[in-house]
């Protein structure tokens, strides 16, 4: 069986992948002669308290649509328009019930216009267009070219609109793609369409248009005054042009099915946009906090004996870690929830020692479950009906990890909650309290199939893979986070990874790039493809530390590892077919360097559970393009290869081999400053510098205006932390002044959504030094509430003056004064 699969990986590498001309209705909507197309809105049409309903009629057909335009809170606009001919599948379970707005309405000559708040939309009745303005400006036209298109045959159901950002000169989003953030001109006699269908794609090139695992309908259209979205919710294959045109940017979205429904985020700034997006589709929910910890993986740690191994090697050698990963070599057969207990003879002592050690378990679920009567899982699926099915009705097979393999229909309520029903202790042998999930391979994929993929008229419930295939991981991983929840009783968060998303994936896991190459090209796309997703409303993401495929330098790793620490999902992993490459297995150079880089990592868990809790919160991402702060800096529009975490940390990685120096763009003006605190260096934001860099680390920097807490006690894993003080790093700007958030609970549970306020016994927080940057030289002593009196002294040449080896205890308030 494995040499058959080392078989289909070489078929992948070989084969190309669909674009918009191999696929009739994108080649012929797209590529065909453009017929303009001509709808009409209804005159006769009816109002209520957020929208307007009313009828598309398509004059070339005569049928007719339903249509609405209602308006959301936030600034937000969503036109759909259903079918009346043919039953089609609509996602609202992709929104996380987001809240609508109240509307009035204004009728105009040849039209009506419909305003909510600080925004209005026009309709115009015939040729039916509507145009979107924010504060008086104009900003969105819909089909302006009069590229509409909806198809209602049944062999053919494709949908498609035009879309001119009116005031852009710059696009992003749609991701995922292994492509810059700034994404590239598409459009006639020019590069193929992005397209998003999920399939796995393994060792992808860069610069494609390719689809990936993923896929988030979100585009935005950029220019130095504001920030437009189109969030287009639609779950089949689809192909997206970008035509950057002076001052516009012109769009044509193509669906192979679905409904017509999209939402119009109105910004105006990028930070609103996103926020819009994150109210649609929801926020991702805080993690635990030994999530942001470094994760030891790889294909496969084989037994028991090799994974204990590996995590004793790692504390041997000083290595902090919070998990091991287990790929599909730990199970019977690859078949999903059970155990290999040959290789694993104690798999519950191995998760108790584990756990004793401050560190998780977390094992791989796939959805190829095999065809086996007698495996538990296959007798009840199939006698209740639970894969997916051949149109002529039988249980759709294939070629997965087990051999022959069926796929669980995840839309089907009854047969998702089946599988999440697994997930309890009680149903999944030999697991204990400290046990997390991966969901792999749930593009969906099967290895016999083109493009790895699943026919398009596969049936799931109510509709066929054409129309629903890029839900298929959402709804999985939905039923995921249900059965972690259960497992554990709602009083710890769930913990989940995946491979596959769509749009609002997020609320139940976390993501990665997927399979990709050892190689320093796939460092350097691994930043813009998380800033994408980012965008797309996934913060958690990460691409395998050192690359999934093929071995690599010394110099590579270390660069990755320390890049890494600055992405906020940090596993590293790889394939089987590359040496072992386990931290502790390098030189003793290479070690300490690895080292640092994974207790860099650990000295920002504070910022990283800080801008986590508050992403649930407000909305934001968690790192964020240099665009995303800076946007009318046009230096910043294409920029990807140095980034914010938060708004506060800026990130420039090492990822080109044997530099001694790296270009460093610093944002702001002169009246910005950043600071280097490992040379105590600080530069003003105007531009570019050639910053020397060392094998050792490399650079980040600090805002001015900025406070960082970070907790510097060397541990094995952050479970062990959590008593230990802070050292907080006071950034002074040019008007000596410096605020952040610190966000502090108990780590795991989901008290912190009850009770804002909420006081956690055994909660500690100490201080252990203050240093204060860019100080006044008059600073003797530091002076806290009660009165105690620490003595200030200066460090390096004045760049900071400090208070150390000092034990504050803070309560509900203090304050420290500096005197
Ligand atoms: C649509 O309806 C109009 C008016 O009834 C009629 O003249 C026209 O032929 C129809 N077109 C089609 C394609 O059926
Ligand atoms: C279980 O593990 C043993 C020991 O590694 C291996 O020889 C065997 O092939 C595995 N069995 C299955 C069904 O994967
Ligand atoms: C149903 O369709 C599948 C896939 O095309 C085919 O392999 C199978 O033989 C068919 N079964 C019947 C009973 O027609
Ligand atoms: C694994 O789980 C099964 C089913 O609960 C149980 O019978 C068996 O004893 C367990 N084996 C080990 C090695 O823990
Ligand atoms: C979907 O299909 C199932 C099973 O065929 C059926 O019971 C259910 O009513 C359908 N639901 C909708 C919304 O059409
Ligand atoms: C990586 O190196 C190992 C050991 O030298 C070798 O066996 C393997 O084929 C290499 N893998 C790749 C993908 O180059
Ligand atoms: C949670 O972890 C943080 C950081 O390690 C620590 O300050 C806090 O006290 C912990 N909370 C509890 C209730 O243990
Ligand atoms: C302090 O400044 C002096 C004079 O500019 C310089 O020679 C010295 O290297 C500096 N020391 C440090 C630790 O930066
Ligand atoms: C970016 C990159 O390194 N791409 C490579 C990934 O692996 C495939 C298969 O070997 C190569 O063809 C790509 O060039
Ligand atoms: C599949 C794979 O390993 N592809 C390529 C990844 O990158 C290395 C180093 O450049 C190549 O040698 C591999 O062929």
């Amino acid at each position: 069986m494995k040499a058959l699969l080392i078989v289909f990986l070489w078929v992948t590498a070989v084969h190309s992948w669909n674009s918009c001309s191999d696929e009739p209705f994108c080649d012929r909507i797209r590529n065909g002669p453009v017929i303009q197309s001509d709808f009409v809105f209804s005159e006769g049409y009816m109002v209520n308290p957020s929208g307007v309903l009313s009828e598309l009629i398509d004059r070339n057909t005569n049928r007719t649509y339903p249509i609405s335009i209602s308006a959301y809170e936030g600034g937000i606009f969503r036109i759909t328009a259903n079918d009346r001919i043919v039953p089609r599948v609509q996602l609202e379970q992709v929104l996380d019930d987001p809240a609508l707005a109240s509307i009035t309405l204004t009728n105009l000559f040849n039209g009506i216009q419909i305003n909510s708040g600080d925004s209005y939309a026009i309709i115009e009745y015939s040729p039916f267009r509507i145009s979107i303005y924010k504060n008086y400006q104009l900003i969105l036209l819909i089909n302006d070219q009069r590229r509409l298109v909806y198809n209602s045959d049944a062999d053919d159901l494709s949908i498609a609109v035009d879309f001119t950002f009116t005031d852009a000169t710059t696009a992003y989003g749609i991701p995922l793609h292994a492509e810059r953030f700034s994404l590239q001109n598409t459009g006639p006699g020019g590069l193929e369409p992005y397209r998003l269908y999920n399939v796995d794609h393994c060792c992808y090139d860069n610069f494609i248009q390719d689809s990936l695992y993923g896929a988030e309908p979100v585009l935005y259209g950029h220019s130095i005054r504001r920030t437009v979205g189109v969030f287009w919710l639609n779950a089949a294959q689809t192909f997206v042009d970008i035509n950057r045109i002076p001052y516009q940017v012109e769009s044509l979205f193509v669906s192979e099915a679905g409904i017509l429904d999209f939402f119009v985020l109105t910004g105006p700034t990028f930070d609103d946009c996103a926020i819009q997006y994150i109210k649609l589709t929801g926020p991702a929910p805080l993690q635990q906090y030994f999530t942001f910890g470094y994760h030891q993986s790889r294909w496969s740690y084989e037994s028991q004996e090799d994974a204990e191994t590996v995590l004793r090697q790692l504390d041997n050698y000083d290595f902090p870690v919070e998990s091991i990963w287990f790929d599909v070599d730990y199970q019977d057969g690859a078949r999903s929830f059970t155990w290999n207990l040959t290789a694993f003879p104690d798999p519950v002592g191995m998760q108790n020692w584990m756990a004793s050690t401050g560190r998780r378990v977390i094992l791989i679920i796939h959805p190829h479950f095999k065809v086996e009567p007698g495996y538990f899982v296959y007798d009840v699926a199939s006698a209740n009906g639970y894969f997916v099915k051949n149109p002529n009705g039988t249980d759709f097979v294939g070629q997965g990890w087990p051999g022959d393999s069926s796929w669980i229909d995840f839309l089907n309520p009854e047969a998702r909650a089946y599988i999440s029903s697994l997930y309890l202790k009680e149903n999944f042998p030999n697991t204990t309290d400290n046990v997390y999930v991966w969901n792999d391979m749930n593009e969906p994929e099967v290895f016999d199939g083109f493009e790895r993929s699943w026919p398009r008229d596969v049936v799931f419930y109510n509709y066929t893979n054409r129309e629903v295939h890029n839900i298929f991981s959402f709804s999985q991983v939905k039923g995921t986070y249900e059965g972690l929840k259960a497992r554990y009783e709602n009083r710890k968060r769930p913990y989940l990874l995946t491979r596959s998303h769509f749009s609002g994936s997020q609320r139940y896991t976390i993501m990665w790039t997927g399979d990709n190459n050892s190689t320093w090209s796939h460092l350097q796309i691994s930043f813009p493809m998380c800033l994408s997703s980012a965008i797309g409303g996934i913060s958690n993401c990460g691409a395998d530390i050192g690359g999934f495929a093929g071995n690599l330098t010394d110099e590579l790793l270390q660069r990755w590892y320390q890049a890494g620490a600055w992405i906020p999902f940090f596993r590293a992993h790889s394939t089987r077919y590359v040496e072992r490459r386990e931290p502790f297995l390098y030189p003793p150079d290479v070690r300490t360097r690895l080292r640092n880089a994974m207790r860099e990592r650990y000295y920002y868990l504070p910022l990283w559970y800080t801008l986590f809790y508050e992403h649930e919160r407000y909305g934001r991402p968690v790192i964020r393009p240099m665009v995303y702060h800076y946007p009318s800096d046009i230096n910043t529009h294409d920029m990807d290869n140095q980034w914010l975490v938060g708004a506060d940390v800026l990130v420039c990685p090492v990822a080109e081999e044997g530099v001694t120096s790296i270009g460093v763009y610093f944002p702001g003006g002169s009246s910005e400053v950043w600071f280097d605190m490992t040379n105590n260096l600080m530069y003003y934001g105007i531009g570019y510098y050639s910053v020397p860099v060392t094998m050792d680390s490399i650079p980040v920097f600090h805002r001015g205006g900025s406070i960082i807490a970070r907790t510097e006690v060397h541990r094995p894993a952050s479970d062990l932390m959590h008593t230990d003080p802070y050292s907080i790093y006071v950034f002074l700007d040019m008007n000596y002044q410096a605020s952040s958030t610190l966000y502090i609970d108990d780590n795991e549970s989901f008290d912190y959504r009850d009770d804002p306020e909420a006081i956690y016994p055994g909660a500690v927080f100490t201080i252990d030094s203050v240093l204060v940057y860019r100080p006044p030289t008059t600073y003797k002593q530091a002076v806290t509430r009660d009165g105690t009196k620490y003595d200030v002294v200066y460090g390096d040449n004045n760049t900071y003056a400090a208070i150390k080896n000092v034990h504050i205890d803070v309560g509900r308030e203090m304050t420290i004064e500096f005197v």
